[in-house]
């Protein structure tokens, strides 16, 4: 084996889709994981934003594609090509907010599995956890959810507060190079 073959980092480009209702925070937790920053003024505007991130994990080199949901009234429209293609999912919730609990499951998670056909995989996200006074949805709940959707993973996060935002990313990006036979 040459030296030029053994310092030989692999490369993967996964798409993932970020799904919720609107002003969940999935804008934010994608501002938050990209540019570490938590914009109080962000103003959505239509389609779909795509933002793109390198993420280095040991050898392997991991681009990931997210495509963001921008004006959730234009979603029937942006729908197949949201999905085509996708790897991955983070599934959105407010925990202030039961409604947006419910449509995870009844809505989002429904619409990725008619799309993406293929071992997808998707985490559970609960978002908002600094509005500890507000909290509708409890931390229990959102673990049995997660266990009954067959989520890979379950995790609360701030985007405000820019926790387990990190961590949120690396569980599902972990869960698609496993679902595609990759170790790392
Ligand atoms: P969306 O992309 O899912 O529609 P956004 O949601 O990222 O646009 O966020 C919607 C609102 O929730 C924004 O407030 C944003 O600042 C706020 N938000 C997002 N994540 C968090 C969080 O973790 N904690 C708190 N406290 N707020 C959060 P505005 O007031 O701009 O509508
Ligand atoms: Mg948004």
């Amino acid at each position: 084996m040459t030296t030029k073959e053994a310092n030989f980092e692999r490369e993967f480009v996964y798409k993932i889709v970020i799904l919720g209702d609107a002003a969940v925070g999935k804008t934010s937790l994608i501002n938050q994981f990209v540019e570490g920053s938590f914009n109080e003024d962000y103003k959505p505007t239509l389609g779909a934003n795509i933002v793109r991130k390198d993420v280095n994990l040991n050898s392997t080199k991991v681009r990931l594609i997210m495509w963001d949901l921008a004006g959730q009234e234009k979603y029937r429209v942006v729908r197949s090509m949201y999905f085509q293609g996708c790897q991955g999912a983070l599934l959105v919730y407010d925990v202030t907010r039961y409604s947006t609990f419910d449509n995870v499951n009844s809505k989002w998670l429904r619409d990725f599995k008619k799309h993406v056909k293929k071992e997808g995989a998707y985490i559970l996200i609960g978002n908002k956890k600094d509005l500890k006074d507000q909290r509708a949805v409890t931390t229990e709940r959102g673990e049995e959810i997660a266990q009954k959707i067959k989520a890979s993973h379950f995790i609360e996060t701030s985007a405000k507060l820019g926790e387990n935002i990190e961590k949120a990313f690396s569980l599902l990006v972990n869960q698609i190079l496993s679902n595609h036979g990759v170790e790392i």
